[in-house]
């Protein structure tokens, strides 16, 4: 088991569509397993394969409190079969877009089909912040995160501030005022 790097807006591979998983094995639990301990080390939720560059369609979350025991799920080619009429809203955030919040209104329930850890299939209705987490996974496997159910204005802003913080990681030294390079010296 591994805690792995979480990739960040603007990568590119966070637009992929996941390929479905063929036979639930080892190699998928040991993912699942990693993702687990990516996500309980961020801490997050939930997490998508494709946050730790897998593009498989592989999802888990815990929605256990702090000090309440782990309760950690794993979703296999997950597929809405069923969503309300009714929608919540919910002050979302997003381990690939850090620090980053925004209200989203989604389906306030949903109902999905799944295999589990073991390969049996499966299905759950869920509500509250389950359905609102299921759903905010489900769309990182179809290439979409949770801005592109925000105003292209908000939207727009945020990805020139990641993109911006992205390219001064890159290269610190070529935006450090010259006076500070002096001080440092
Ligand atoms: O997909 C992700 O990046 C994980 C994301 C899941 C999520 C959060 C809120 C609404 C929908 C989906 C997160 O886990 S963000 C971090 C977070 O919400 C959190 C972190 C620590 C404690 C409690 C919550
Ligand atoms: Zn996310």
């Amino acid at each position: 088991m591994a805690i792995r790097p979480i990739i960040t807006l603007p990568d590119p591979r966070l637009k992929l569509v996941s390929e479905p998983v063929a036979v639930v094995d080892d190699a998928i639990r040991a993912l699942a397993d990693d993702m687990l301990d990516t996500m309980y080390d961020a801490p997050g939720i939930g997490l998508a394969a494709i946050q730790i560059g897998v593009a498989r369609r592989v999802l888990v979350i815990d929605l256990a409190k702090e000090g309440e025991d782990r309760q950690p799920m794993v979703f296999v080619n997950p597929e809405i079969v069923w969503t309300s009429e009714e929608t919540s809203v919910y002050d979302e955030g997003c381990l690939s877009i850090p620090e980053y919040y925004e209200e989203v209104e989604r389906p306030a329930r949903v109902r999905v089909r799944f295999l589990d850890r073991d390969g049996a299939a499966r299905e759950l209705e869920a509500e509250g912040l389950l359905a609102t987490c299921l759903q905010h996974e489900m769309d990182h496997l179809n290439g979409i995160v949770f801005i592109d159910h925000i105003s292209r204005l908000k939207r727009e802003r945020c990805i020139k501030k990641f993109t911006k913080a992205a390219k001064f990681a890159a290269a610190p030294a070529a935006h450090t005022p010259p006076d500070r390079v002096a001080h440092e010296l």
